[in-house]
């Protein structure tokens, strides 16, 4: 008889000891996340039925039409950690500025600040395309009991206590770290109790895969356009095969699976590339380093990048080591 698989719950309570700051708070928001992402899955998961699709007529800060989908997991989100008295502050892809959490309260003991792109591809909803959310978890800086500032949230990438994804794909599942390696849960939607179905999940070192959107192709850097055309180089284990769905989430999770590279670089359209720093790139990368991948903006290590504001772009390169290495060479001899 196989082994019983081992619930999303039992895992937290099994490995809250060995994360580092041994609180059981961080447990309690992963527990939050996982509520939420199981109402969120719902919603997605009844789009096509519901008159819930299309757009809510608002206009986020990044100038792009926001759909409703998009406000109701922003909503659920926020309120999901709000409610469990955890977390300080919440800055969320879809809000102009950061949410503070009764953080000037100084009997409020909340040491946590979440940063969350709530619906990311949700232009792919209309399609029927798979979907995610992304976070990414700090300690907060400033002092317990003090007002959240906005220090709080310009962390460095590398000071991540945990960072997650939740795919609503053909199955949904959780796919997080708190910095000891990477685990996905798949959820039975029967009973709604995530499972441990990937332990350990790695990047294997090479990958065939390359995933950008070559529309832009002309508008690359020279060092970019070199590696595309390396790729589709017929020699050794090349002709690599190109793979995009324009879902953040679902091109990185199958590359983790099979092996591949990410990139959305910078380009004569957007100089600093199209994916947020904080919400995005942070939390994948964190996610890509701790699955044995890389992640960097072309030169420099994404994790080490000093933010400087909320809604900051950056060129992302992410995903098999050997592969975003080479990327790097090429952007290096282009220079
Ligand atoms: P969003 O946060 O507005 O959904 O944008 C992020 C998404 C990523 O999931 C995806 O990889 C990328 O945008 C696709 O962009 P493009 O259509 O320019 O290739
Ligand atoms: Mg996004």
């Amino acid at each position: 008889m196989s082994q019983r698989k081992q619930t999303l719950g039992e895992f937290i309570i099994e490995n809250q000891q060995s994360f580092k700051y041994t609180s059981g708070e961080l447990s309690r928001l992963i527990n939050a996340i996982r509520l939420a992402a199981k109402v969120v899955n719902h919603e997605v998961n009844k789009a096509g039925l519901v008159d819930i699709i299309g757009e809510a007529g608002d206009t986020n800060i990044q100038g792009e039409d926001q759909q409703k989908l998009d406000v109701f997991a922003n909503d659920l989100f926020i309120k999901a950690m709000t409610r469990r008295n955890i977390v300080c502050g919440i800055a969320s892809e879809e809000e102009d500025d950061f949410v503070a959490i009764n953080s000037q309260d100084e009997n409020n003991q909340n040491k946590y600040v979440v940063l969350i792109d709530p619906l990311d591809g949700s232009s792919n909803i209309d399609v029927n395309v798979s979907v995610g959310t992304i976070f990414s978890i700090y300690r907060r800086v400033t002092e317990v009991g003090t007002p959240v500032i906005i220090d709080d949230f310009l962390q460095k990438g590398n000071k991540q206590v945990a960072a997650g994804y939740v795919i609503y794909g053909t199955s949904t599942m959780l796919v997080y770290t708190t910095g000891d390696g990477v685990n996905g849960f798949t959820l039975n939607p029967a009973i709604g109790t995530f499972y441990l179905s990937h332990p350990n999940m790695q990047f294997p070192e090479d990958g065939q895969i390359y995933s950008v959107n070559e529309g832009n192709y002309i508008h690359f850097p020279q060092g970019i356009k070199d590696y595309i055309k390396y790729c589709q180089m017929e020699e050794g284990d090349r002709p690599y095969t190109s793979r995009y769905i324009g879902s953040l989430v679902s091109d990185f999770h199958r590359n983790m699976i099979k092996g591949g590279i990410y990139m959305y670089p910078k380009s004569s359209m957007n100089s600093n590339g199209k994916l947020r720093l904080l919400y995005e790139c942070n939390p994948m990368a964190y996610i890509a380093e701790q699955a044995n991948g890389r992640a960097s903006d072309g030169f420099t290590r994404i994790m080490d990048i000093e933010p400087t504001k909320l809604h900051q772009r950056v060129p992302f390169l992410c995903g098999s080591k050997n592969m975003v290495k080479k990327v790097e060479e090429f952007m290096e001899k282009a220079k």
